[in-house]
């Protein structure tokens, strides 16, 4: 039996985009995954990633070549379009192939996907078990009547590692040399570069994510084992040489103990690569001691929600945090040489234009070395998203509206001149903070300054050497 995955992540950048920043340069790990514990369970399983490919007509080529009895998409709300144009190809191409649809948007919008007589069926929340068993069954000849099924959060230290080539493999064949298969997406990693999950699900509540991620992975967080994870770092260093890495992890340092031994560990397995995670603002400052000892061992950067610079907005979104919270996250950062990528909204609902300038002014104080800004946009499966609906807020007209667009506001009542002035303001340094990165460039290259200072001194005389 054969059974293909497919990665339709072309919303954003389209087909042949590979290598194209993070959209279009790293693995989807869900897949990766589905593949891994398949192959375990003895199945024989491939990937078409249509990033790879030149447009439609190679898709269907691609099809052909392969004749799957099996095909499984995974499909965010933003890959809602290619999807459904990908499953309709395949049903073009052969109608008996068996179309299985799982990920982030069925799991909290299945029946938007069910609505669709082509998908033959439906996995909500983590697929592993479900998949190959569904695989197995079909197999058998014994395919179940219900197109909807229920997956099964499985243990993560007793499932395989991600199957990374099949994302290599695969680019390969089409021309793309890669020494590993994601590419980094800031000059602090260097390449080969990956990215790795240590846990699933997140243990917070801001309201424009949750409650959907509960729906995928349960509520709260399950975190593999500190020698899981290293387990599967030293097979990365073995196979990929990576020089660094990201963790996807929606809050790593939430669990300060795993941290903590996590650096020990990696410490004493001869890791030095520097790497990236995601992190809350609070946390930053309550775990200062464990930031630090991160920082020392590898840690190069953190992601950060900040969000907005109003606390009455932070309250709005359930962040839990607070403005002035987020700027004393950032003096850590600072402290312990961190690079600070800012992830941020304009345009929430409620929100008015004081507050928009609160978190302009925010970014201004924080001078992060990354600007990541992001016209707020209503995910299903959230409260938020329920609130917008509620209240008639929404601009999404399309699926591909929930890429993230900066021409394009997603939430009415917000003044769209004043929305592109308040992006491009907030990302514009001071000229003070562009002089700061310069010097703090300076020392990081070339060391401290006062030794040249001393070394002219000594030049002109003026000291003794
Ligand atoms: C890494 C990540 C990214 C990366 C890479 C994404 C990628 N290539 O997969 C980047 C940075 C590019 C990214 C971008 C975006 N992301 Co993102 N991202 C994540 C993050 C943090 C981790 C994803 C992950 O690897 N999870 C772990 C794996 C194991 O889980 P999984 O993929 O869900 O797969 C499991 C199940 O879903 C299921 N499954 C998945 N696929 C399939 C297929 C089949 C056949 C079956 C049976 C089962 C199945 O089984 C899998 C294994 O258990 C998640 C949050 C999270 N913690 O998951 C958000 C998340 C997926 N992203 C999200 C969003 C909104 C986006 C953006 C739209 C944001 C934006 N505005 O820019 C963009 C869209 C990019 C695009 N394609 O255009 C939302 C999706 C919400 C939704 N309704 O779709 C999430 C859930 C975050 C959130 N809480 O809101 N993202």
């Amino acid at each position: 039996m054969r059974t293909t995955l497919i990665y339709a992540g072309i919303a954003g950048k389209g087909f042949n985009s590979l290598k194209q920043g993070m959209d279009s340069g790293w693995i989807s790990h869900g897949l990766a995954s589905l593949s891994a514990y398949a192959k375990s369970q003895g199945f024989e399983v491939d990937l078409i990633d249509l990033r790879a490919l030149e447009d439609w007509h190679h898709f269907r080529r691609e099809l052909l070549d392969r004749r799957p009895d099996v095909v499984g998409l995974t499909m965010m709300s933003v890959d809602f379009n290619p999807v459904t144009q990908a499953i309709a190809i395949i049903k073009e191409v052969s109608p008996q192939t068996i179309t299985v649809v799982g990920g982030a948007h069925p799991s909290v919008a299945a029946q938007s996907v069910l609505d669709n007589p082509q998908v033959d069926y439906v996995v909500v929340a983590e697929g592993e078990i479900t998949f190959s068993n569904l695989l197995r069954a079909i197999e058998k000849g014994q395919r179940p009547e219900r197109r909807l099924l229920i997956g099964i959060h499985p243990n993560l230290d007793t499932i395989p590692y991600a199957d990374r080539d099949l994302f290599l493999n695969e680019w390969r064949k089409f021309g793309y040399d890669l020494p590993s298969p994601e590419v980094p997406f800031v000059s602090e990693l260097p390449s080969p570069f990956v990215t790795i999950i240590a846990g699933r699900g997140c243990r917070y509540h801001c309201n424009f994510c949750k409650p959907a991620e509960d729906f995928l992975f349960g509520k709260g967080t399950r975190r593999r084992s500190v020698d899981n994870v290293i387990g599967e770092l030293k097979l990365l260093r073995d196979k990929y040489h990576f020089n660094s890495f990201m963790f996807h992890d929606d809050c790593l340092v939430e669990d300060r103990q795993w941290c903590q031994e996590f650096v020990e560990a990696y410490r004493a397995n001869g890791f030095w690569q520097p790497y990236f995670c995601q992190a809350r603002a609070d946390l930053i400052v309550h775990f200062e001691d464990t930031v630090r000892l991160m920082a020392q061992h590898g840690l190069k950067g953190f992601f950060i929600g900040f969000e907005s610079g109003s606390d009455r907005m932070l309250r709005f979104l359930r962040k839990g945090t607070t403005r002035q919270r987020n700027l004393d996250a950032a003096r850590v950062c600072r402290k312990y040489g961190l690079t600070i990528w800012a992830n941020y909204m304009l345009g929430l609902p409620t929100e008015t234009e004081e507050e928009v300038k609160e978190t302009i002014s925010m970014l201004k104080e924080i001078d992060p070395d990354y600007y990541s800004p992001a016209f707020y946009t209503p995910h299903p499966g959230s409260d938020l998203y329920d609130y917008v609906m509620e209240n008639d807020l929404s601009l999404v007209v399309n699926y591909d509206s929930f890429r993230r667009n900066p021409t394009e506001l997603k939430i009415k009542g917000h003044d769209p001149a004043f929305m592109q002035w308040a992006l491009a303001e907030s990302q514009r340094r001071k000229p003070i903070n562009q002089m700061k990165r310069t010097w703090r460039y300076l020392r990081a290259r070339y060391g401290d300054p006062a030794k040249y200072a001393r070394r002219l001194r000594r030049l002109v005389g003026m000291e003794q050497a």
